[in-house]
């Protein structure tokens, strides 16, 4: 079994994006500037944005922080979302989910410029992304075309099962899966709650990958030997063994499915911070108007 290293690739990726940037700069370009809108106080989202800042500054982007309180209507974000769009400093910019309750995230993300996407959430990004144009692409669907591209893992004519058929994950894990050329072309099953013989399905797969959200969901013997395993669950369990009494595991059960594949991604340190990784990417391409323009 060897480990799909996420911290390895992602601090590859940052020190090619820091190069670039460099060189950029030393021709006179300008640096590229992320901005990121944080409302409220989830513990989790603060972690996430603190790490999209460090990133930022590891690759030589101007990045700033926009932060509200949980409070805030959704007239005012729907504002600082409309700022963004007309700054010409602002190369892209990311409003950090999940939203409080009284705010709709369909709205807020309708109303972010799609060139300016760099999460890729936006409907003309996904479109374009399901017909093959070029787009922004989600960020973890996109780190993970990069695990596979990186590691060199073949695709073509696999059996991938993607389990959980989220808008950010599963459904555009699948789209990016069957397309045509590398990494795609794969036979593509999306599963979800509602499969009926979900270890049946998973057994057939010569590559999963979970994003069902369910600490550990993924059982032993629903993986056949020599799958290669993507873990997209982040998800944080009790463990009275750590000072902290708690640990993060994915919604595959890394210690009875690791022996059985040929590549699986650690939680932490696998998808999660690819995703990242790929937001940099994403960020650095609106800079260059290499999607749009
Ligand atoms: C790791 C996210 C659910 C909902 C909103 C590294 C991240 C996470 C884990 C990270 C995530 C998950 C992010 C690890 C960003 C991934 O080593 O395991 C990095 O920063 N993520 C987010 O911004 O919003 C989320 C998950």
């Amino acid at each position: 079994m060897q480990l799909l290293d996420g911290k390895l690739l992602s601090e590859n990726i940052k020190s090619e994006l820091a190069a670039e940037v460099d060189q950029m700069v030393a021709k006179g370009a300008k640096r590229p500037h992320l901005a990121a809108v944080l409302v409220g106080e989830n513990a989790a989202s603060q972690v996430y944005v603190q790490s999209k800042i460090r990133s930022c500054e590891q690759v030589g982007f101007k990045s700033t922080l926009i932060r509200q309180e949980a409070d805030i209507t959704e007239a005012e974000l729907l504002k600082i979302v409309d700022q963004l769009n007309q700054d010409p400093d602002v190369d892209g910019f990311i409003v950090q989910l999940p939203l409080p309750k009284h705010i709709d995230e369909e709205r807020i993300t309708l109303a972010i410029d799609h060139r300016k996407d760099v999460d890729g959430f936006h409907p003309i990004n996904f479109g374009r992304m399901a017909q093959g144009l070029p787009a922004f692409l989600p960020a973890t669907p996109y780190g993970i075309l990069e695990i596979l591209r990186r590691y060199n893992i073949e695709t073509a004519g696999k059996h991938c099962v993607v389990v959980g058929r989220s808008n950010i994950v599963g459904t555009p894990m699948s789209i990016l899966l069957s397309r045509k050329g590398y990494p795609g072309d794969c036979t593509v099953t999306l599963t979800h709650s509602r499969t009926k013989d979900l270890p049946g399905e998973v057994r057939r797969a010569d590559i999963i990958v979970a994003a069902i959200g369910i600490p550990q969901f993924i059982k032993g013997d629903w993986v056949k030997d020599g799958a290669v395993v993507i873990d997209v669950g982040i998800n944080r369990i009790e463990d009275a063994s750590r000072k902290s009494g708690t640990r993060l595991v994915g919604d595959v059960d890394f210690e009875a499915v690791a022996p059985k594949c040929s590549h699986i991604t650690p939680v932490p340190g696998g998808v999660g911070l690819m995703t990242v990784a790929a937001l940099m990417m994403n960020t650095l391409k609106a800079c260059k108007k290499e999607i749009y323009q």
